[in-house]
């Protein structure tokens, strides 16, 4: 029955669970836990941080982005070490990059505040997008009640 295929689903997220070769764009913390404007802001003003950074040969931290049962993890790509730990409860939000099928981005509440985390995948960002969606569940709903927004 559709349980057991969600179950079945669900069991790549356990324990370890999947990992993806991406790199850090960066951190921005946000006013809010939600906000479709928001992110975009956000995600272009590290963009331009990006490019600011290129011009001046500084590469962006290769990571491993761990998604599993519990959360998110960031990992050093070359140490393994965790920089992130993310529990799945705490992200509030995801969104697309639409100028770019391989980035994404997710907020994180951290105490009271909230961190943007902008990641690009080393692949399509798509199925990793899923996978997010898939272990945070509620951010699905937090995201379809956002009012629709016109772009600027
Ligand atoms: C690199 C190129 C890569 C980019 C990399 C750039 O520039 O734009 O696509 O990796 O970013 O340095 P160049 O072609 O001049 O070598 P991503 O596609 O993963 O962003 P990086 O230096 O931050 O790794």
């Amino acid at each position: 029955g559709a349980t057991m295929v969600s179950m079945d689903t669900m069991s790549r997220f356990h324990g370890e669970g999947v990992r993806y070769k991406a790199k850090l764009i960066g951190m921005d913390p946000v006013p809010d836990a939600l906000g479709e404007k928001m992110c975009r802001d956000s995600m272009m003003k590290l963009k331009g941080f990006e490019v600011a950074g290129r011009k001046q040969g500084i590469h962006k931290r290769r990571i491993w982005l761990k998604i599993s049962s519990s959360g998110l993890k960031i990992l050093d790509e070359r140490t393994g070490a965790v920089l992130h730990d993310h529990e799945r409860s705490r992200i509030s939000s995801l969104t697309k990059d639409e100028s770019d099928p391989r980035a994404l981005a997710y907020i994180y509440q951290h105490q009271d505040n909230y961190i943007l985390f902008y990641i690009k995948m080393a692949n399509l960002a798509h199925p990793v997008f899923l996978d997010i969606q898939e272990v945070c569940q509620h951010v699905d709903r937090e995201i379809s009640q956002q009012p629709a927004e016109t772009p600027t």
